[in-house]
């Protein structure tokens, strides 16, 4: 049956932590795809277009309080909400490449200050979300970050809350030890970080063609 259905596209996630690059890396991959004549499309969360989009928006500005399970589930609101389109893109054959998901939800709330929310707590809405073929973490030392002219203004970008969020992403990876997570050097100069991705992406391609829905989050 799978040999007369047409592939889907490839799920593939970039995270990692302010500074390291991410959003430009993101928009390399995506032109260097589409120069293989593949269909591909950008999708960012937080998606700040939506309802919930503009309350997360809000609240990372400073501008809205929020507690912090509620911003949690609101953040995982703003994935779910998306999920459909994502998965008629993939069957559709195009690539998507998502600048944070899931792990970013998870480590991020279970960073903050109060620890008053475990990384189990934080993990569960995320459960059923689809699973990436290929997870990009873009790894970079809080030094080098801040070295990279220091963070922006909004309610997570201080170094204390990001040396916690890195641990916590490796941890979160740790355990997710049956996804293909692939660590790359993001304190390279800039093509440097572009080439290791390429090659991984190149490997991801080499395996051949994905079929159906990609499994979900368990
Ligand atoms: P950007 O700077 O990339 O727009 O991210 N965050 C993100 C969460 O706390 N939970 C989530 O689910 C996601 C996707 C990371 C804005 C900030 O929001 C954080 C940084």
């Amino acid at each position: 049956v799978e040999a007369d259905s047409k592939p889907r596209g490839h799920l593939i996630v970039v995270e990692g932590l302010d500074r390291s690059g991410k959003t430009t890396q993101c928009e390399m991959l995506c032109e260097d795809i589409q120069g293989r004549e593949k269909k591909v499309k950008y999708i960012k969360f937080p998606d700040r277009t939506t309802a919930t989009g503009q309350m997360i928006n809000s609240y990372l500005q400073g501008k809205a309080e929020q507690n912090d399970q509620a911003i949690h589930l609101l953040f995982s609101a703003n994935r779910w909400e998306a999920v459909q389109g994502m998965l008629d893109e993939l069957q559709s054959g195009t690539t998507i490449v998502i600048d944070r998901y899931s792990f970013s939800g998870a480590v991020y709330s279970a960073a903050k200050e109060n620890q008053n929310l475990s990384l189990e707590w934080a993990w569960n809405p995320e459960i059923g979300l689809p699973q990436p073929d290929l997870v990009l973490f873009l790894d970079i030392s809080s030094e080098d970050a801040v070295k990279r002219g220091g963070y922006g203004e909004e309610r997570y970008e201080k170094e204390e809350m990001q040396i916690k969020v890195r641990t916590l992403f490796k941890h979160l990876f740790s355990k997710l030890d049956h996804l293909n997570v692939r660590n790359i050097d993001a304190g390279q100069p800039l093509q440097s970080v572009a080439d290791q991705i390429w090659q991984v992406y190149l490997k991801l391609e080499e395996s051949g063609p994905a079929y159906g829905n990609p499994p979900s989050f368990s």
